[in-house]
C-alpha cells in the first residue's frame, strides 16, 4: 500500500514560523497537477502563505480508483487532506478550513451578503461546471459510446454555460479581481476553471471580467506557483 503508507499520523500545518519542523510534521496534500480542485487548494496554501507535502495521485493511470487510494478517501477523488488525525475531503471544505484556521488573508469579505456573493460564485464553479466534466463522468461517456470529439463538446458547452452566468454576476462587481482588489475564495475557484477551459478550446472574448482575473492572478505568486505546469508530478 505505497501511497498509504506514506501517510503521517502527526501531521500538523507548517508555516514560515515553524519552517523548522521536521518533514514528518507537514499536512499531507493529495493531488494531481491537472486536477482543477487540487489547484484551488494549491492556490488558497499559497495566499495564506502555507505549506503541505504534496502526494500524488495519478488520475490519468486510475489511482484513484485503486485500494490504496480509497483507503485514504473512500470518494476515490482529489484533493484529500491529511493532517494529524484529522482528514477532510472536498476542496471548499478543506480551503474554508485554511481560512477559519489561518484567517490572514481573508478568502472571503466579512460582510454577510459580500460573502454570500464570492460563495456563489465559488459554488456556481465547483457545482454546476466541475463535477459535470470531472474525469469518471467523461469515462462514463466512453463507456455509453460517445466519442472523444463529442466528449470533448460536452465539456465546452458546460463551461461556456456555467461562464456565462458567472460573468453576469462578475460584471456587478468591482475588479481585478471577482470582488475587489484582493483575491478571495471566487478567484480560488474560477483561476483553475479558466486553465481547464484553455484545454477544451473555450473562446474567452466573451468573458471580459474572467479574463480580467486571469490576467491580475498572473501577477500573483499563489497563484502562478499553483499553476499545473509547476507541479512536480507535471507531465
Ligand atoms: N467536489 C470535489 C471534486 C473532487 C474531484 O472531482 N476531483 C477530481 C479531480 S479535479 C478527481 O479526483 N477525479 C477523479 C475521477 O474522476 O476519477 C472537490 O471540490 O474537491
Amino acid at each position: 500500500m505505497p501511497i498509504a503508507g506514506t501517510v503521517s499520523r502527526s501531521a500538523s500545518i507548517r508555516t514560515g514560523h515553524d519552517a523548522a519542523m521536521k518533514d514528518a510534521d507537514v499536512a499531507v496534500l493529495y493531488g494531481y497537477f491537472r486536477s482543477t480542485a487540487a489547484y484551488r487548494v494549491r492556490i488558497a496554501l499559497g495566499l495564506k502563505g502555507l505549506r503541505a507535502e504534496q502526494k500524488f495521485v495519478h488520475l490519468r493511470k486510475g489511482e484513484q480508483t485503486q485500494a490504496a487510494f480509497r483507503w485514504i478517501n473512500p470518494a476515490g477523488l482529489v484533493p484529500y487532506w491529511v493532517e494529524g488525525d484529522f482528514s477532510l475531503a472536498q476542496s471548499l471544505a478543506i480551503i474554508e478550513y485554511l481560512d477559519e484556521t489561518h484567517p490572514e488573508p481573508p478568502l472571503l469579505p466579512r460582510n454577510p451578503r459580500d460573502r454570500a456573493i464570492v460563495r456563489e460564485i465559488a459554488l456556481a464553479v465547483c457545482c454546476d461546471i466541475h463535477p459535470i466534466g470531472n474525469l469518471r463522468v467523461l469515462n462514463r461517456l466512453t463507456e455509453l459510446g460517445i466519442d472523444d470529439a463529442a466528449r470533448a463538446q460536452w465539456s465546452k458547452h458546460w463551461i461556456e454555460t456555467g461562464f456565462e452566468a458567472i460573468e453576469a454576476r462578475l460584471a456587478q462587481l468591482p475588479g481585478p479581481f471577482a470582488f475587489g482588489a484582493q483575491p478571495t475564495l471566487a478567484d480560488i475557484c474560477i483561476v483553475p476553471q479558466v486553465f481547464n477551459a484553455h484545454r477544451f478550446d473555450v473562446d474567452l472574448a466573451p468573458f471580459e471580467r474572467i479574463r480580467q482575473i486571469e490576467a491580475a492572478a498572473f501577477n500573483v505568486e499563489a497563484f502562478v506557483a499553483a499553476e499545473p505546469g509547476r507541479q512536480p508530478d507535471a507531465e
